[in-house]
């Protein structure tokens, strides 16, 4: 009884913390084809999207999270010297007028202590935060790691 009624309440919450944009009307910013590679037996996974900045401002993305994971970050990917790395992207500006794309071999969304292993197919919401305290959501699909 008590888990369930706690349960409900984390629920409530987390609904509250999605639904309340800041802006007065739409959205500065799309988040479209979002999609997350599975990887099984991973605690971890990439999700990508691209991001459109349909107002006349620049546009902060400061961070992103899921309720499927325990924390995300934007990373980069690199290469140097041969080697392939990731790293930590710092909050990203998106200018007016223009798209950002998240790709295999680029930006990603690196989700990481997932909380339950991902299904191809499945629904895995995406919060993403922008300076000024609004949020976006957007569903990314599960696709097989095969996925490009
Ligand atoms: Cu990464």
């Amino acid at each position: 009884m008590k888990s369930i009624e706690a349960l409900a309440a984390l629920t409530l919450l987390a609904s509250q913390a999605v639904a309340q944009p800041l802006w007065a009307q739409a959205p500065p910013l799309v988040a479209q084809n979002a999609w997350v590679r599975a990887t099984p037996g991973a605690d971890m996974a990439a999700a990508y999207l691209t991001l459109r900045n349909v107002s006349s401002n620049p546009v902060t993305v400061t961070g992103l999270q899921s309720p499927i994971a325990g924390h995300a970050m934007i990373h980069e990917t690199t290469v140097q010297n041969g080697q392939t790395r990731m790293r930590p992207h710092e909050q990203l500006v998106v200018a007016p007028g223009t798209t950002v794309k998240f790709e295999p071999g680029g930006l990603h969304v690196m989700l990481h202590d997932l909380k339950q292993p991902l299904t191809v197919g499945q629904a895995v919401p995406l919060v993403i935060t922008l300076a000024g305290g609004g949020t976006l959501q957007v569903n990314a699909v599960v696709r097989p790691l095969s996925a490009e």
